[in-house]
């Protein structure tokens, strides 16, 4: 054979195209959070209501995360570097109610994006404030943003604000707007079937 396909970097799901940059993906206008004015908090399906200053975030256990970085636009950025507070430090100071099932993330701006539980609590899963060793750019999310890498970067919020346990699955921005309920770059789960 002439032609042999160019052996594909396994960490670049079906369908991606590698990039070097890393684009700016916002829709709408991209708000401006003071990092002091930052007031972390969850409600909803918990036993009690909860919030953090950013001070007081910033006193939890801080984390590294390398992770790969994939746009349902088809990029794909390898190795993103992330400090930041991991999702299972921050819910150790949480407690959910039996009922709570899924949660949704809201932004400063008004965005929001739902996990289920199991997507939610990974280890891996990182309130970020430190991309490459800098505070956070304004356009990629600072001063915090959720990372959420086993899934389309959709579900990583940028200007996070705060967590919302539900009793039930409901869809954010873009899933009420066609995009997959779940988002697994692996299974292409890219846009919803019904
Ligand atoms: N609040 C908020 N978070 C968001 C978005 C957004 O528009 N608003 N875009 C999402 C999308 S579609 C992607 S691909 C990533 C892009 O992150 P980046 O702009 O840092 O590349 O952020 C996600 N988080
Ligand atoms: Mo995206």
């Amino acid at each position: 054979m002439l032609f042999k396909p160019k052996a594909q970097d396994p960490r670049v799901p079906p369908g991606q195209t590698l990039t070097q940059k890393f684009p700016v993906l916002t829709y709408g206008p991209t708000p401006t959070v003071r990092a002091e004015e930052v007031r972390f908090q969850v409600w909803g399906q918990v036993e009690a209501t909860k919030e953090w200053s950013w001070d007081e975030l910033m006193a939890l256990p801080q984390s590294d995360l390398t992770a790969d970085f994939h746009c349902v636009t088809r990029w794909s950025k390898l190795e993103v570097q992330w400090r930041g507070v991991r999702v299972l430090d921050l819910m150790q100071q949480v407690q959910l109610k039996p009922e709570a099932k899924a949660v949704m993330l809201h932004c400063y701006g008004g965005y929001t994006t739902n996990l289920l539980l199991d997507d939610f609590l990974r280890p891996e899963n990182l309130l970020a404030h430190t991309l490459f060793g800098q505070p956070i750019p304004r356009e990629h999310g600072g001063p915090l943003r959720l990372i959420v890498p086993h899934l389309y970067a959709w579900k990583s919020a940028k200007w996070l604000r705060g967590f919302e346990f539900l009793d039930r699955e409901a869809l954010g921005f873009w899933e009420v707007n066609g995009y997959h309920r779940r988002g697994d770059p692996w299974k292409e789960e890219r846009f919803s079937d019904d």
